[in-house]
């Protein structure tokens, strides 16, 4: 966060530094609409960006799958912000939603990872994420980065909006600067992540729940497992559990719950109770000190308190160690699994 990436917290001076987007935030102050696109990992990230724009900068957001978007005939307006997210910068579906939005003149940004490739390329103005080269297929770092990445734009445009006041501005600058002390201390848990992983390897099916910011976090833990490790996962809002998915729940099932502190914890706490009434296994990340979960979960897996805003830099880590640690255990290639390239260029 301080220095990996052209984007920078500095927080002496509370100041955000996003590369090429620096210049276009007034544009971004200005947006009636903003637009997001990116596919996979990219898109979950999107969708944080989504909670993060409308929360800190009351802007109207729509997240897309870009592979959707490019075929659909969309809507898009001259004056919309259009941001693509991509690791490796080349996603052919990406890339071909991006023409779309050019083509209706609308202002297209950036976020990527991979320094001159084909996006960045393509786009008018963006950042880079310089999280360094990403060695497997599934993305896990370029995550944490891009949501990063998004959690400075809408700080950043709130603040200038007047949206974000300066004091929430300022407190959550100070946050951003203490996480990568944060998550050395969740990385530190390592070896109890893998033996509480041990426990579901010969699992077939599981559920990630999670609500508000946390939702986009259960959708990529989810789909960490599901490329990793070849275990059918879905992620869900946890309030639409009632609405279909506690259907599936019995004592096989293993459900995976991102039930740190916030403003709907109370909710959250009645979730994972809907779930130990059915018998389904329930392991939560939850804030330390959680006494409340910890009797009622199968397992917790304790991590440090944040503002609510940047939750999912940190609840996101111990889902992609549950994924890679589940896959280890399988014998599965966790750098190259089965079926997926690194670049989807077709
Ligand atoms: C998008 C993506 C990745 C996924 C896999 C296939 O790539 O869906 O999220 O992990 O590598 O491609 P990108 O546009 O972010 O490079």
């Amino acid at each position: 966060i301080k220095d990996t990436f052209r984007g920078r917290v500095v927080p002496a001076s509370k100041e955000l530094f996003l590369g090429g987007i620096n210049e276009v935030i007034p544009k971004l102050v200005e947006a009636r609409r903003i637009l997001i696109i990116g596919c996979g990992t990219s898109w979950h990230a999107g969708m944080v960006g989504e909670y993060l724009f409308e929360e800190f900068a009351r802007v109207p957001v729509e997240v897309e799958y870009a592979s959707e978007f490019r075929y659909r005939n969309p809507v898009i307006y001259n004056d919309d912000i259009v941001l693509a997210i991509s690791q490796s910068g080349e996603t052919a579906d990406t890339l071909a939603a991006i023409n779309l939005a050019k083509e209706a003149g609308a202002t297209v940004l950036g976020i990527c990872n991979v320094v001159g490739s084909s996006i960045p390329r393509n786009t008018d103005a963006g950042v880079y994420t310089h999280a360094g080269p990403e060695i497997g297929v599934a993305s896990t770092k370029a995550f944490t980065a891009q949501v990063t990445v998004l959690t400075m734009m809408a700080m950043l445009v709130g603040y200038r909006k007047g949206t974000l006041s300066k004091e929430e501005y300022e407190k959550h600058i100070d946050e951003l600067a203490c996480l990568p002390e944060k998550i050395k201390s969740i990385l530190d848990k390592s070896e109890a992540i893998k033996e509480l992983s041990a426990k579901y390897v010969d699992s077939t099916n599981a559920l990630y729940l999670g609500r508000g910011y946390l939702f986009p976090v259960a959708l990529e833990g989810a789909l960490k497992l599901k490329e990793i490790s070849y275990i059918h996962a879905e992620g869900y809002p946890a309030a639409e559990m009632k609405h279909g998915p506690i259907a599936l729940i019995d004592e096989q099932m293993p459900v995976f719950v991102a039930a740190t502190k916030d403003k709907s914890y109370e909710k959250i706490v009645s979730n994972i109770q809907e779930v130990k009434a059915r018998k389904g296994h329930v392991i939560a990340i939850v804030t330390e000190g959680d006494t409340v979960i910890k009797g009622m979960a199968d397992h917790v897996i304790e991590i440090p308190e944040t503002l609510e805003a940047l939750a999912p830099l940190l609840t996101v880590i111990p889902f992609q160690l549950i994924s890679y640690y589940i896959a280890v255990l399988r014998g599965c290639n966790v750098d190259q699994p089965r079926n997926l390239a690194k670049s989807v260029t077709v």
